[in-house]
């Protein structure tokens, strides 16, 4: 669709007024948000990540480029949230240390929130300590660790073992996320549940509180 290829290119020039204008014409025009979101925003996204990799824009461009989903993702939020039912569990979620990617994380954050769920957001680069004294404070049923960076990864197997260690080991499930992470890699370090995208987190959370 034109509209969505225009948002995705705005997106990746980082034009936030322009992102604005047309995620209110797709929503005016009865576009889906699911589709706004993945084949806008985040194809925006997607693209502007290939030409860092490739070395032809740098990291302000990119981050122009994260504040123009960003301002795009604040308009749909409303409707993502608008299907929330009476809470079904609490979530707390972060990126975890040493990693300060959030844009991937907040949307989980949106979708956990739009399945019903409370979502304690503890932010990013987020120690072991912070996740386990949030799931104390807030009787969370689970943690979900978000990681984009094949160098934080492996904190989440540091997590995983303060969780087994803690007195909350047994009463709450930790699921894994984020662009380097897999399903094997979740196996490797007993996660409960892995999702590659933020609908798959909704799904596994409500298998897994179900
Ligand atoms: Co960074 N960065 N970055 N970056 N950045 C990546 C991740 C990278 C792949 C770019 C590249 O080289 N092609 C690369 C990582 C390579 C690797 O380790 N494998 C990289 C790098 C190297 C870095 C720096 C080290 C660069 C540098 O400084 N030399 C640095 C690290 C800083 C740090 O964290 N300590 C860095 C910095 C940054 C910015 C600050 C400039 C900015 C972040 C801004 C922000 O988040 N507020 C940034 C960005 C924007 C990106 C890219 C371009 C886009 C990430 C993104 O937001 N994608 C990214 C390249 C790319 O992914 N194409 C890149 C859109 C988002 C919707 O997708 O986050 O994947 P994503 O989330 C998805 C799924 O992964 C999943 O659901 C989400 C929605 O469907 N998901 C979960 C995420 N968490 C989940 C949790 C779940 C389940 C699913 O369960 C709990």
């Amino acid at each position: 669709m034109e509209i969505l290829r225009e948002i995705a290119a705005h997106v990746e020039n980082g034009k936030n007024n322009e992102v604005r204008l047309l995620v209110g014409k797709c929503l005016e025009e009865g576009i889906g948000v699911s589709d706004i979101l993945n084949n806008g925003l985040v194809a925006g996204m997607s693209s502007i990540g290939i030409r860092f990799r490739n070395n032809e824009v740098f990291v302000p461009e990119v981050l122009m480029a994260a504040r123009a989903m960003k301002s795009g993702l604040e308009i749909i939020k409303p409707i993502l949230l608008q299907e929330k039912v009476p809470t079904k569990g609490t979530i707390i979620i972060g990126t975890v240390l040493g990693d300060l990617h959030d844009i991937g994380k907040n949307i989980v954050c949106y979708m956990l929130q739009g399945a019903g769920f409370d979502v304690i957001d503890i932010g990013i680069d987020a120690p072991k300590e912070k996740f386990i004294e949030a799931a104390q404070n807030h009787g969370a049923q689970v943690i979900a660790l978000s990681s984009l960076l094949s160098t934080t990864m492996s904190y989440m197997k540091e997590v995983m073992e303060a969780v087994r260690a803690s007195e909350i080991a047994g009463t709450v499930k930790v699921i894994v996320g984020g662009a380097p992470v897999t399903q094997a890699f979740a196996d490797e370090i007993g996660a409960h549940g892995y999702a590659s995208d933020a609908s798959g987190a909704s799904e596994i959370v409500k298998r897994l509180i179900g």
